[in-house]
């Protein structure tokens, strides 16, 4: 498949006569008539002493980065207490994301608990029912690490036709962090599950409580519970002091404020895995226990809210890869809307369940593009377009929209959110 791909693919020298087309582009005119005072001038900055360390105890983003934070749509806030913001991955690289800017989803607020107010009860079918405080829990042996959390109504807007022009408001409503926090198994151990225990139903101490049933083959598997995101406590939003991850599974799972698990002998059947949470299908029936997140990716830069600044030449395009069921083997991207594709480069060795970043460096000719990422993950499951996945879902569904995203860039490098049939 990528053999047949005639795209403007940057070879060394034409990326080296591209940047130098550029450099020499960019000073002609302020180098032939003037010299560039930022390069000839002593600076305003260099001249008199800088901040101390004293001025910043806890970091914030440089003044310049003020547009790099967390948005959301205002038509789909109908309350901000109840409600979801998305993360700006369009300005964003690597992949971890800053909790300042991770995205946020809250059935009734984000609650302020302090760790001395803290507790963790395990009952139900146990043979002892257990209470943690959290210094409790920092007594266990920890384990670190990194996943995406991705909200099952991710690109749920997207399903009749494209509608939101960002990729912050199409494909935000994800995040990734390092984790540090203790097996789930290991708790429930202590407890000691009784036979009978199949299901696990996990609640958060906020007044929505987001309760959710988790089958005990999970429970034991890879859940965490945790306390710590990408070195620090988590914050106050993402469910301090104490969190469940749930690795690749629906962001609904991953209760906040986690404050009780009962051990059941079936799922609960609650509000949140019932009238919520639950796919509608082509032929109108529901399906219930769409747990894992299939795998999927999207273009973030260039991208509405990232357009192309300079002219022809050399152009990086990347973007971010993800699957529930492990880790990402390959991304492509097409230039024109999915005729021909290119193997993307991943930045790093791609990790279980979490995010992997993509790129591709073009020789952009200048024309238009139809731009496109499709991943494809270990278990040899590649991302649907939208066509295949409305010939399954219709277009009623919200959650678990994993096609392929396109972005119409243009020759202006302007870029829209558009459909390719
Ligand atoms: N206790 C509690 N846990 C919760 C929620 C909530 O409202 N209350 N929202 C859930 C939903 S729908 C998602 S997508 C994730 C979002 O996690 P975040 O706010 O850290 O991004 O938390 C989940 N856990
Ligand atoms: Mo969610």
């Amino acid at each position: 498949m990528t053999s047949s791909f005639k795209g403007p693919k940057a070879s060394r020298r034409q990326f080296l006569a591209g940047a130098a087309a550029i450099g020499a582009g960019a000073a002609t005119g302020a180098r032939a008539q003037s010299p560039d005072p930022l390069i000839t001038e002593v600076q305003e900055w260099a001249q008199g002493l800088g901040e101390g360390v004293d001025a910043t105890p806890y970091g914030m983003p440089i003044r310049f980065e003020t547009d790099v934070v967390r948005r959301n749509v205002p038509w789909l806030t109908a309350d901000p207490i109840s409600s979801i913001n998305f993360t700006p991955i369009h300005a964003l690289d690597g992949t971890i994301t800053p909790q300042g800017c991770a995205f946020e989803r809250h059935h009734s607020g984000a609650i302020e608990l302090s760790k001395d107010d803290y507790r963790l009860m395990i009952n139900g079918l146990v043979d002892r029912p257990l209470v943690f405080t959290y210094a409790d829990l920092e007594r266990f042996p920890r384990e670190q690490h990194v996943y995406f959390c991705e909200c099952a109504a991710n690109t749920g807007m997207e399903w009749a036709g494209a509608q939101l022009n960002g990729a912050q408001f199409t494909h935000g409503m994800i995040h990734n962090m390092e984790y540090t926090g203790v097996p789930l198994r290991t708790l429930l151990n202590e407890a000691g599950i009784q036979t009978e225990g199949k299901w696990v139903y996990v609640e958060g101490a906020d007044a929505s409580s987001n309760g959710r049933s988790i089958p005990m083959e999970k429970a034991l598997d890879d859940v965490l519970v945790a306390f710590k995101a990408n070195g620090e406590a988590l914050r106050k939003e993402h469910g301090y002091p104490v969190r469940l991850v749930v690795p690749g599974w629906e962001g609904n799972m991953w209760v906040k404020w986690l404050r009780r698990i009962e051990v059941t002998t079936q799922a609960v059947e609650s509000r949140e895995e019932t009238s919520k949470y639950t796919d509608t299908l082509a032929d109108g029936t529901s399906r219930k226990w769409t747990w894992v997140m299939d795998a999927k990716s999207v273009v973030t830069s260039p991208s509405p809210q990232s357009p192309i600044t300079h002219g022809p030449g050399p152009l990086v395009i990347t973007g971010l890869a993800w699957s529930g069921h492990g880790k990402i083997k390959r991304v492509d991207v097409s230039i024109d809307g999915g005729k021909t594709w290119e193997q993307a480069r991943l930045a790093s060795e791609p990790g279980d369940k979490a995010l992997s970043r993509f790129y591709l460096d073009i020789n952009w000719d200048g024309s238009e593009m139809l731009l496109q990422s499709r991943a494809m993950d270990e278990t040899g499951y590649v991302q649907p377009t939208k066509a295949q996945l409305r010939d399954v879902r219709g277009l009623n569904s919200v959650y678990h929209n994993n096609c392929i995203q396109t972005w119409h860039v243009k020759t202006n490098g302007e870029a829209e959110n558009v459909e390719v049939s």
